[in-house]
C-alpha cells in the first residue's frame, strides 16, 4: 500500500496538483510566478500522478467524429435578480427521447462562463471521448460562478470571492431547475456531477459534499482557499461513503495552493473515504485543468 490508498477502477489512485494564480487563467500565455498563489509546497509520498498526460490532440476538433453542440443560454436568477449566462454542451445525437446526465463545470476567480471554453475546447474534448467510447454522452453546463449583478471578471477579482459562495443558491435554486426544464435531463442525484478549477474547485467541494442529495460525483481541481474545512464538509463519514459515487481530486505539484487538496486527501484517507488523488507536474494552470477534465470525464457517470 503506497501513498494514498483508494481503489479506483481497480487501481491505486494517488494524485495531487498545484495551483498558480487565478487571474492567469484567462490568458494561458500570461507569465506566472513559480508556484503562483499560496505558500511553500511540501510534497508527501501520496502526492503523485495517477494518470499520464492526455494524448496529443485530445482537445482538438476532429473531422471524423460526430459533433455535439455548444450554446449560450440565459436563465432567470432569483438569487441575483438578473438574467445570467451559461455555456451548455449537448452531446452528438442529443435527443429528447433520452435522458442525459449533467456535469456542472465551474471556473476560477479570474474566469467566467467562457473560461473553460477558451482553454479546454470542451466541445471537442467531449466529442472525442464520446466517439472513442471513453465518456458517456452527457450535458455539460458551464455557468458563471460569480453570483452578483456585475459578474464580469473585472478590477480586483479577489473582491468578488464572496459571490462565489452566493452561487450555491443560484446553482441549486435557479440554474439546475432551468437546465432541467430546458433539456432532457435525468434528474436523479446519481446523474448529476459538479467539478471545477480553483475557486470552482472549492465550490465543487463545498456545494458537492454539502449537497450529497443533489450531487453524487464531485471533481475539484486545484481547489482554492474558499474550500471549507473537511470536518465541516463531511460531518457524517458514513453518509459521505454511501452517497459519493466519485470524489476525484487533483492538483499540480507546482501549485502553491496544493496544501488545501493535500489536507482534504489526508482527511479522506484517515476516514476511509474512497477518492482519487492525482498530482501531476503542473501548476495552477490550464494544462493541469484540461488534463484533469480529460481524465475526470472518463470516470464520471460510469460505475467502477
Ligand atoms: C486565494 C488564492 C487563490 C483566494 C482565491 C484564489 C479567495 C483563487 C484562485 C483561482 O480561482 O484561480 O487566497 O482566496
Amino acid at each position: 500500500m503506497k501513498c494514498l490508498t483508494k481503489q479506483v477502477f481497480g487501481v491505486l489512485a494517488v494524485i495531487c496538483m498545484m495551483t498558480p494564480l487565478a487571474v492567469a487563467q484567462d490568458n494561458p500565455e500570461r507569465p506566472r510566478r513559480p508556484g503562483g498563489f499560496g505558500g511553500p509546497i511540501e510534497l508527501g509520498p501520496d502526492d503523485v500522478a495517477f494518470y499520464d498526460a492526455p494524448p496529443e490532440g485530445f482537445k482538438t476538433v476532429r473531422g471524423n467524429v460526430a459533433h455535439g453542440k455548444l450554446e449560450m443560454i440565459g436563465y432567470e436568477s432569483k438569487t441575483v435578480g438578473t438574467t445570467r449566462k451559461a455555456n451548455v454542451y449537448t452531446p452528438p445525437g442529443y435527443s429528447t427521447d433520452k435522458k442525459y446526465p449533467v456535469l456542472y463545470l465551474l471556473h476560477g476567480i479570474g474566469g467566467d462562463e467562457n473560461e473553460w471554453v477558451r482553454f479546454a475546447t470542451p466541445n471537442a474534448l467531449f466529442d472525442n471521448l464520446i466517439a472513442d467510447g471513453k465518456a458517456v454522452p452527457m450535458i455539460v453546463v458551464m455557468p458563471n460562478g460569480r453570483a452578483q449583478k456585475n459578474d464580469r471578471a473585472e478590477g480586483n477579482v479577489m473582491a468578488s470571492a464572496p459571490a462565489f459562495a452566493t452561487f450555491e443558491r443560484d446553482l441549486l435554486d435557479d440554474l439546475i431547475p432551468a437546465i432541467e426544464a430546458k433539456y432532457s435531463v435525468d434528474n436523479s442525484r446519481e446523474k448529476r456531477a459538479i467539478a471545477g478549477l480553483s475557486m470552482g474547485g472549492g465550490q465543487s467541494f463545498n456545494f458537492g459534499l454539502g449537497n450529497l442529495d443533489t450531487f453524487a460525483w464531485v471533481g475539484p481541481f486545484s481547489a482554492a482557499p474558499n474550500t471549507k474545512p473537511a470536518e465541516e464538509l463531511i460531518p457524517n463519514i458514513e453518509n459521505a461513503k454511501s452517497k459519493l459515487k466519485l470524489l476525484w481530486i487533483s492538483c499540480g505539484n507546482k501549485d502553491g495552493l496544493i496544501r488545501i487538496s493535500q489536507n482534504m486527501h489526508q482527511f479522506l484517507k484517515k476516514n476511509g473515504i474512497e477518492h482519487v488523488w492525482h498530482v501531476d507536474d503542473h501548476g495552477h494552470d490550464p494544462v493541469h485543468w484540461s488534463s484533469s477534465l480529460y481524465w475526470f470525464s472518463q470516470s464520471v457517470f460510469q460505475d467502477k
